[in-house]
Order: C-alpha cells, then sequence, then structure tokens
C-alpha cells in the first residue's frame, strides 16, 4: 500500500490516529518493558483496526526519570526498547500496512545526561552554556523566583559547579532549554530534519506552548515569542512535507487553535486542547477531581468546533497517557462498560476533527485500580505525593485523588489475553497489570462482533467511506441538556445526526425539527436505528448515527 502521506497535504484528515505508550505496550524480551519487536509484533492487529498513524510515545534514549519525556539522545534510542534498526524496521513494516509512524518531540528541555546539559553545566563560558536557562541565586542564595515545577517543589536547581540555578519545570533530571538561542534553535530543526528524512510521517510535539516562556516575568504558556518560533520551525523542517504536526497545548484557548493550525499560519497541523480534561479539576488541580457535568464538556468541545469550522482543524481525544481512562473518567466501568465505552468513541470520531485513540481505549481497558502508593511508578504522582505528605495533607485524600486522575491509570500494560501478565510479558512487568484482563482483553473481542473493539473497527472505516464525516461542518443540539449529546454534520446534501444518551437511566429525546430524517444507520451500539423523528426512548449509555440525504 502506498504512504498515505506522499501527496495530499491534508491527508491527515481522515485517518485515525493510534497512540502507542511503548513501555506498556508490548514486551517481546521478557524483560518486563514494552519495546519496539512488540510494536512490530501488532502491527497486524492495528493495521486490522484501520487506523493510518501511530503516535510514538518517546523510545529514544533516556535514564527514563519520566519514561522517555527525559531525552539524553535524540538520535539514539534506549536501549530497553530496542535499536535504530528496530525503528528503521518498525517505520518500514508500518508503511507496507499504509501506516505512517508520528514521532514525539520533546524539546521543551532534556535529560540531565543529554551531551548538551553535560557541557553547559561545566563551566559558565562552555559554548553550550546558553542552551539551557540559567539564574543567579536570589540576595538570600535560594531560587530566582517562585517558579513551582509541575512534578512538585520549586522549578530552580542550584548547580554545585557553577553557583547559579536552571530552570525544570518538570523533574529536575529534565532541564528547560532556551528556546530564544538560536543556535540551539538549529540543533533542533537539525535533528527534526534527520528524522524526517528517515521516513517518519510527523511530529507530536510535547508541551510545545512552553517554549516561548519568559521565566523572569513567570510567563510559561504561550510565551511572546512561541508563535516565532513554531512558524520558524515549520520553514527550517516540515515546508514541503506533507506531514501531521500535532502540537500539546494545555492552555491554548479556541482563538489560539486557530493560530496554531489556521490554513496560511504555517505553523501545525493540529492541537491537543484540555479544556474538557481540566474543566473538572479542582482548586488543587488533578489531585482534586470535580464531579462531570455534561453541559461544561459539551460546551468545551463546542467551543473548539465553532471555533476552528472553517479554518484550522481539531484534534479529538479522550485519553492518552497522561489521563485517566476514558470509560472510567467520563463512562460506567462496570455496570454500562460496553455501551459506555463505544458510546464514548461514538461521540468522539464522529465530531469534526482527527480521532486519536490512546492504547487499549479499542478494547475499553480500565484505570489501573491502584489503591497503594507503592503501586505507582509515575513521576508527576510520586513527586505530588512526597510534597503533599511534607505538606502535612492526608495521604487517603491523595491516593483518591491519584486513583481518579493520575497518570499511571493509563499505563498499565495493553490486555491482550486472559492469560498470565495478560500476554504482555512473559517476565515481570515493569508496573502492575490490571486484575480485569481475564475479562477485558484482546483477544477475546477479535471475531466479536458485538465488542467495544469491534466498535472502533467500525467507526475508523466509515471515516473512510463517508466524506461527511471528515469534511461535513458540525451543528450542536440541545446544548443545555444534562444528559443528551446531539449533533449533525452536514455535507452537501447529505446529514449525518449524532445522538448520545451520556448516562446510566433512560432518556427521552424529543427530535428537534431540523434533525428529523430517516436514512440509514451508521452505526450503533443498541439497537440499530434508521430514523431519527418524534419522541425517541434511548436507552442507558445508548449512541446512534444516522445519515440521510437532505
Ligand atoms: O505532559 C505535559 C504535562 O503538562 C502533563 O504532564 C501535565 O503537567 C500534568 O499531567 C498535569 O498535572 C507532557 C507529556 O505528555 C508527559 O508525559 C511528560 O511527563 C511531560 O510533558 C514532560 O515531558
Amino acid at each position: 500500500m502506498p504512504r498515505p502521506y506522499r501527496d495530499d497535504p491534508d491527508w491527515w484528515k481522515d485517518a485515525t490516529v493510534y497512540q502507542i505508550y511503548p513501555r506498556s505496550f508490548r514486551d517481546c524480551d521478557g524483560d518486563g518493558v514494552g519495546d519496539i519487536p512488540g510494536i512490530v509484533s501488532k502491527l497486524d492487529y492495528l493495521a486490522d483496526l484501520g487506523i493510518g498513524v501511530i503516535w510514538l510515545s518517546p523510545v529514544y534514549a533516556s535514564p527514563m526519570e519520566d519514561n522517555g519525556y527525559d531525552i539524553s539522545d535524540y538520535r539514539d534510542i534506549a536501549p530497553e526498547f530496542g535499536t535504530l534498526a528496530d525503528i528503521d524496521r518498525l517505520i518500514a513494516e508500518a508503511e507496507k500496512r499504509g501506516i505512517g509512524i508520528v514521532m514525539d518531540l520533546v524539546v521543551n528541555h532534556t535529560s540531565d545526561r543529554h551531551a548538551w546539559f553535560e557541557a553547559a553545566r561545566s563551566s559558565r563560558d562552555d559554548p553550550k552554556r546558553d542552551y539551557y536557562v540559567w539564574r543567579d541565586p536570589a540576595p538570600d542564595g535560594g531560587p530566582p523566583n517562585g517558579l513551582r515545577s509541575y512534578f512538585g517543589g520549586p522549578a530552580w536547581k542550584r548547580d554545585e559547579v557553577t553557583g547559579q540555578y536552571y530552570l525544570h519545570l518538570f523533574a529536575a533530571g529534565q532541564p528547560d532549554l532556551n528556546w530564544q538561542n538560536p543556535v540551539l534553535r538549529a540543533e533542533i530543526h537539525a535533528m527534526m530534519n534527520w528524522w524526517l528524512d528517515r521516513g517518519i510521517a510527523g511530529f507530536r510535539m510535547d508541551v510545545i506552548d512552553l517554549i516561548g516562556k519568559d521565566p523572569d516575568r513567570e510567563i510559561l504558556n504561550n510565551g511572546p515569542r512561541l508563535h516565532d518560533y513554531i512558524r520558524e520551525m515549520h520553514r527550517e523542517t516540515l515546508a514541503g512535507r506533507n506531514v501531521l504536526t500535532v502540537g500539546e497545548t494545555w492552555e491554548a484557548t479556541p482563538e489560539m487553535g486557530l493560530l496554531f493550525s489556521g490554513r496560511d499560519r504555517h505553523e501545525l497541523s493540529m492541537v491537543f486542547q484540555f479544556r474538557h480534561v481540566t474543566s473538572f479539576w479542582g482548586e488543587a488541580g488533578k489531585w482534586d477531581p470535580k464531579p462531570f457535568d455534561l453541559v461544561t464538556f459539551k460546551r468545551a468541545l463546542d467551543d473548539w468546533q465553532r471555533a476552528l469550522a472553517s479554518d484550522g482543524w481539531n484534534s479529538l481525544f479522550l485519553s492518552n497517557h497522561d489521563l485517566p481512562r476514558a470509560v472510567s473518567k467520563y463512562g460506567d466501568d462496570t455496570r454500562y462498560w460496553r455501551e459506555s465505552a463505544t458510546l464514548l468513541a461514538t461521540v468522539n470520531h464522529l465530531m469534526r476533527g482527527t480521532p486519536y485513540v490512546y492504547q487499549g481505549e479499542e478494547i475499553g481497558m480500565t484505570n489501573a485500580g491502584f489503591t497503594e502508593i507503592g503501586q505507582y511508578r509515575d513521576v508527576e504522582t510520586l513527586g505530588l505525593y512526597a510534597e503533599r505528605m511534607a505538606a502535612g495533607d492526608d495521604p487517603a485524600g491523595f491516593l483518591r485523588g491519584a486513583a481518579a486522575n493520575g497518570r499511571d491509570n493509563a499505563r498499565t500494560p495493553v490486555q491482550w489475553t486472559a492469560g498470565p501478565n495478560a500476554g504482555f510479558t512473559t517476565g515481570t512487568p515493569w508496573i502492575g497489570v490490571n486484575a480485569n484482563h481475564v475479562a477485558i482483553n484482546a483477544e477475546a473481542q477479535i471475531g466479536d462482533d458485538a465488542s467495544v473493539l469491534a466498535h472502533y473497527r467500525k467507526l475508523i472505516a466509515l471515516r473512510k467511506t463517508h466524506p461527511v464525516i471528515v469534511d461535513g461542518d458540525y451543528r450542536p443540539f440541545l446544548e443545555d441538556d444534562p444528559q443528551l449529546f446531539v449533533f449533525a454534520r452536514n455535507l452537501a446534501g447529505t446529514q449525518l445526526v449524532v445522538v448520545a444518551n451520556f448516562s446510566g437511566e433512560p432518556a427521552a429525546f424529543e427530535t428537534p425539527s431540523e434533525l428529523e430524517i430517516a436514512g440509514e444507520c451508521l452505526i450503533s451500539n443498541h439497537v440499530p436505528r434508521d430514523a431519527v423523528s418524534g419522541t425517541m426512548r434511548l436507552a442507558p449509555w445508548e449512541a446512534f448515527a444516522v445519515l440521510a440525504s437532505t
């Protein structure tokens, strides 16, 4: 099959992206850690699912303080994951199946073991010193200002050799790069071109909205020169190559989304926005979750749909390696597990944008169910736990927050079979396997037409055969309804109506007159429905989509 991304500059609009967190995907050599040969061994499974792109979380050389988001060599692979030859084989084998590989570009920071940082910290006069952000101590000898690390504690660490502090917005082993330095920027561009020349299909850009930061004014996201840097990056690396780029932008507003992804902006294909996620974080952030409410959730998504209606492009995702499992967060992972997992997929895949599936989501994997701090491996969870306990917080309260929103929820091994370690490894897994793998696993769902997996396969196939799913405009209905998620997509004489009962209770849906149609049931997780009309009685977590000519 030809590479889908060679000719059409917008090829990524009808593709579905599958995210792999390599450490937890599949282990081939029995060391308990997933690896690149493990990914190659599952390419047929992924091709069968129908995805067009794999976004690979970092596989580069790394001390693994943050599972590879701390890179010590951008041009090498971590030995536990494999070799450069393995990645070349992955690119080639994926390409044979019409799948492009998108690499994770982590350039807000490196590892403190990167050769650049080792040189930089060696003396104040080293030519690489300015690749990082160094400041003198405050008059009292403490950190230069009050910036905090996202992983707990101050964002500055004093380096004994030179007596200055360096900035680390994440772990102390993740020093921030200084994007104000043009030589550093040129190094990054060269590295990106080196990867692009290897035949990858694009980049997912880690915390890219932080690179324009002004640490002295404590401006982090969306700093003054952010768009200049991205446009320069585009000019130097992406221009003329039909690749997919998606920026991780926690603080982007819908208006900023248009700046990042607008047609003539020459920046990115799309960004990940997080308002539908952070709307349910409390005062103390993710560790203090707020109850879900559908009206707020719909508003967050609809605002982005509206803002990017005629220019720019949305990414559509409900989960990733930093978030809890979607079915546990937004659905019901016990009584209505299958229904709610398929409802969430239906809604996510049928909005306007490129859908993302996080590994295991397609089989309805649930949160980890960890109850003790010793089960966690995540640097963020452990860092914040230490910080909160030192401040005298209640450990049980923290553990409740971590069980709801901690990053390890999404990092338990992919459940391939009902067998030992869910078929992930023959060794000892680096993090606990969810006990529910005996019921929830890929093997049990392959060949079952009523499975969550079959539902994903169907949704992914539908976007390839129905242009209205890719190009149709989006119109929300019943925006204030706390139970129903309803929208229409329209394109040149066709209308697609999507109706979802986002609750464990039956619902009565009074069809608005604009949505009265009779046609074909494209997908359903309950009884098939080929019309939308009158008062419809919906089952708990029922979702369906009807397509008709208008
Ligand atoms: O995530 C950025 C990020 O901001 C989240 O870790 C976030 O800070 C946190 O969940 C909020 O509580 C990216 C990667 O996706 C993540 O895995 C990395 O740890 C992080 O950047 C550093 O590279």
